[in-house]
């Protein structure tokens, strides 16, 4: 009828930062099956660096956006973004319910390259290298990898692989900000990542920080994890300087996944949380959270008190991820517990380890005030939304858009924001909010 005219064909603006694009839409069928073919080309070639991947996901990201069900291909005819391949993709699904191509693609050779991807720090190059050497599953893995590094990391695996609640998020959010709150009262502390963006689970945990009185941010991430530390709720992290300097605004640097880095002041992290609070809420200093010392948080409004910051001043050694100091108290736990055993614990027994906490990704960066909208979008993401925007500034309006923020090429100017809406309007686009840069 009259509707299925006007969707037939549909059109759709080019860009995705310049339409809504949430979780929830009316395509999934399609999606899934385009994010296989898009996962399956950056396992293949290189997960930073493959257009075959990009093409994929663009085409997922406009069917996202789309506010009903495809139900024929003559109404894809004025979308941008969709080509032959997907096109293809697309009309198989339409016909038949599912894409040959897609199914066969879930082979062997693709879920032992999941399964070991899925390994923190682990990517396509040395992941291919395990399937070369006829490794199959984690267990093989393990024992190729013996070494007191690895078991380390074994041990952590099923934590870290273990999806990130929403209610984690806030605890860990709270006593961020208890503690940063008491070393710079005023300090701006805001979720972001895909929590912001209304998902209910993660990978790992995104906070961004920032203070409005220029320059109080100095020094501050460094005395924030030496609280942390002191609360041994820190089991390893790498605490990364600030690299920024101004002619980085105008510095036209590619477009790829890596050229979407940063160079903010950040602690990239792995920290204790207690179990049950991914079954309850977070609550106060009593109970079953004693054994990480260190909860004592009193909620979200505590009063910030300022304080001397003398004896967290020395600089701080972090060992990139490290994590052989809570693992041999993880150790001698275990021997203790399994007395009289001899055998060293494989990793799974030290996964099996009774402990009331649980290891979790953090990342903790800080924005000088004058960049911190621009942060916020950057840091929001997600991370397609961001190569989007970023080309749509660049390819449209002669602009260099980064989490910095918005230089103007031609004029030769620094466009500031006082708010993310600011940072929408300096783009000439409509507000979206967070939940709507799903892309
Ligand atoms: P991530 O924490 O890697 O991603 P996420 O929070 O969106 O998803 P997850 O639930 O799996 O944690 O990164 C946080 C934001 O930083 C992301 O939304 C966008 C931005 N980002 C980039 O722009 N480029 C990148 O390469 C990465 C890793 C992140
Ligand atoms: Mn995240
Ligand atoms: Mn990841
Ligand atoms: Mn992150």
């Amino acid at each position: 009828g009259n509707d299925s005219n006007r969707r037939n064909p549909f059109i759709l603006p080019e860009y995705a930062c310049q339409r809504a694009t949430c979780l929830k839409h009316y395509n999934h069928k399609f999606t899934r099956a385009l994010e296989i073919l898009q996962n399956h080309a950056e396992l293949r070639d290189n997960e930073h660096d493959s257009s075959r991947a990009l093409a994929f996901r663009r085409a997922s990201c406009v069917l996202k956006s789309l506010p009903f069900p495809l139900t024929s291909m003559s109404q894809l005819k004025k979308l941008t973004n969709i080509g032959d391949h997907c096109k293809r993709v697309i009309q198989e699904i339409l016909e038949d319910g599912e894409c040959s191509e897609v199914t066969k693609l879930q082979d062997d050779w693709f879920h032992k390259m999941v399964v070991f991807t899925s390994i923190f720090g682990i990517g396509s190059a040395t992941a291919k290298k395990w399937i070369e050497k006829g490794w199959s599953t984690i267990k093989e893995a393990q024992e190729g990898h013996i070494s007191s590094d690895w078991r380390v990391k074994w041990a952590f695996h099923s934590d870290l692989n273990t999806p990130v609640k929403l209610q984690e998020a806030q605890y860990i959010q709270q006593i961020v900000r208890k503690e940063a709150e008491t070393i710079l009262p005023g300090i701006i502390l805001q979720i972001t990542g895909g929590f912001r963006r209304g998902k209910e689970e993660g990978h790992d945990i995104d906070i961004l920080m920032t203070h409005p009185e220029d320059g109080k941010e100095v020094g501050f991430l460094a005395r924030l994890l030496h609280r942390l530390q002191n609360k041994g709720i820190i089991l390893c992290g790498n605490l990364e300087k600030s690299t920024y300097s101004d002619d980085m605004l105008t510095l036209d640097s590619k477009l790829s996944a890596k050229g979407q880095l940063d160079h903010f002041e950040k602690w990239l992290g792995i920290i204790k949380i207690p179990q049950s609070c991914s079954e309850t809420p977070a609550r106060d200093d009593s109970g079953s959270l004693s054994n990480i010392g260190s909860c004592d948080h009193k909620g979200i409004n505590s009063v910030a008190h300022p304080t001397s910051n003398t004896a967290s001043e020395q600089p701080l050694n972090y060992q990139p991820f490290n994590l052989h100091e809570s693992f041999e108290d993880l150790e001698s736990k275990a021997k203790k517990q399994k007395l009289g055993t001899e055998n060293e614990l494989s990793p799974m027994e030290l996964a099996k380890l009774d402990r009331n906490w649980i290891a979790r990704r953090v990342d903790l960066i800080v924005s000088p005030y004058n960049q911190y909208f621009y942060a916020l979008v950057g840091w929001t993401g997600n991370k397609q939304f961001n190569r989007d925007i970023r080309t749509y500034a660049q390819k449209e309006l002669g602009m260099k858009l980064s989490s910095h923020g918005l230089y103007d090429l031609n004029k030769n100017c620094a466009l500031p924001a006082r708010s993310e809406k600011e940072v929408f309007e300096n783009l000439k686009l409509q507000y979206l909010e967070p939940w709507e840069r799903n892309c």
